[in-house]
This record gives C-alpha cells, sequence and structure tokens, in this order.
C-alpha cells in the first residue's frame, strides 16, 4: 500500500537479502523492489511507466520462484547456475529464452546502481540541492548507457517532476531530515554489499552484457 511507505521497510528487505554465506535471496530482493515501486507510485502517475517496467520484472522472478523449478531460485548465485547450466539464458541475442531470471535479474540490478547513488547523493546533499538533478545525474552514471534515447528522454521529463528535497524526505516516512539522513548511512553499505556480490558474480560468469 502506498501510504504505509515506509523507507525503513526497503531497507530492512535489502537487508535481509544477504545469507551467511554472502548469498543474494530473491525472496528479499524483489520485497526491496516493491516496496521502491509503491513509494514511486505515491510520487504520481508521471512514474507509472518506470514502475510497470519494474513490476513486470518483479513478476517475472517472483514466477520463477513461485514455480515448480523455485528451489532454484533461492538465491542469485542459485539461479545463474541453474540457468546457465541447463542453457536457460540467451547469451548473445534474444531467442528461446528472451525473459531468463538472468536478464531479468540483471536490469534490477543496473537500477540498483541508480538507487545507491541516488540515496548516496541524497544522504549528502544540503538543503538548496535539487532532487531532479540529483536524480538524472544518478541516472546518466549508470542507467542512462543501457537506454535507448526515447527512454532516457522519458526519464528525463520524469525527472522533473520530482518532489523538492524536503518533501522528498517527508514521503520517505522515516522521521526527521536527521533520522532520514542516519537511516541512509546505516543502508547504503547494505545496498552497496548486495550490488557488488552481485556484479562480481555477473562478472564472472560474463553475464554483464546479457541481451
Ligand atoms: C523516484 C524517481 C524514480 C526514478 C527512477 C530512475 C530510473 C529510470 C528508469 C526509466 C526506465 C523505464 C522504462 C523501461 C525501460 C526498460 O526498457 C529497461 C530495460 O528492460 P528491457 O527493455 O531490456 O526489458 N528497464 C529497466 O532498465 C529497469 C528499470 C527499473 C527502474 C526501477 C526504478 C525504481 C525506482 C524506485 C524509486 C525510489
Amino acid at each position: 500500500m502506498a501510504d504505509s511507505f515506509s523507507l525503513r521497510n526497503v531497507l530492512e528487505n535489502f537487508k535481509s537479502c544477504l545469507s551467511d554465506n554472502k548469498e543474494v535471496y530473491i525472496k528479499y530482493y524483489i520485497s526491496g523492489w516493491r516496496e521502491l515501486v509503491s513509494f514511486m507510485n505515491s510520487l504520481g502517475s508521471v512514474f507509472s511507466f518506470i514502475s510497470k517496467d519494474a513490476v513486470s520484472k518483479i513478476q517475472i522472478l517472483e514466477n520463477f520462484l513461485m514455480g515448480e523449478n523455485g528451489t532454484h531460485y533461492l538465491t542469485v548465485q542459485s539461479m545463474v547456475k541453474y540457468e546457465l547450466d541447463n542453457e536457460l539464458v540467451d547469451l548473445t541475442k534474444r531467442g528461446s529464452h528472451p525473459e531468463s531470471g538472468c536478464r531479468t535479474l540483471l536490469r534490477l540490478h543496473r537500477a540498483l546502481r541508480w538507487l545507491q547513488l541516488f540515496l548516496e547523493s541524497l544522504r549528502t546533499s544540503t538543503e538548496d540541492s535539487k532532487t531532479s538533478v540529483m536524480c538524472s545525474e544518478a541516472y546518466n552514471a549508470s542507467l542512462a548507457q543501457h537506454h535507448s534515447w526515447i527512454i532516457r528522454k522519458a526519464a528525463g521529463l520524469a525527472f522533473c517532476a520530482l518532489p523538492g528535497r524536503d518533501a522528498f524526505f517527508e514521503v520517505m516516512n522515516a522521521g526527521s531530515h536527521q533520522e532520514v539522513i542516519t537511516l541512509l548511512g546505516e543502508a547504503l553499505p547494505l545496498i552497496s554489499e548486495v550490488y557488488q556480490i552481485t556484479e562480481d558474480l555477473y562478472a564472472k560468469n560474463k553475464l554483464l552484457d546479457l541481451p
């Protein structure tokens, strides 16, 4: 529910993502994304083209997790191994597996880099910082390179509709500005760790450019 959103829920999910031996649980990874989507929806309908795409990717992964081969989709590590071992991934061009777990998660993984950069810049921002500028800088340094011109344009337009910094801190619903900043400081290392573990795993298996 949009009105029960809190930044804390997002962070709790990303915290729960890591197993003792540093594997990434898909269940919590997608719950974290669901929370972010509900947050984005509360910002207005300009963002719905973004949340629709995110939701469809979350849904693909959830279907794998709930499906008959669900045990192989417990962690990102087990998913990669299972899909590669069974040739369930289109490696160079889209073919018979256009919606593999690996390529789907890669899209969210790239978006996680955007999130990491954006939240870090929010955390260190000052009163006169603009959310739209922070958001587009984070985007240009991450996701943009994977998007077509038309999507970059649409994203740029959506960023202009972001609430200002004060309102943004309010909708995060995690207390005073100072409390939000503290919470971000605690959470960002966890998000970075989840990102880095996934990045290394994908790099090792040469999966960073999946079509
Ligand atoms: C609060 C501000 C929100 C800004 C979000 C910044 C990200 C902008 C992304 C715009 C892309 C949306 C349209 C869909 C693009 C898809 O083509 C790509 C590639 O997928 P493919 O076509 O290969 O299947 N999809 C993505 O890159 C995934 C994007 C997920 C974005 C989730 C953002 C969630 C933000 C949470 C906000 C706090």
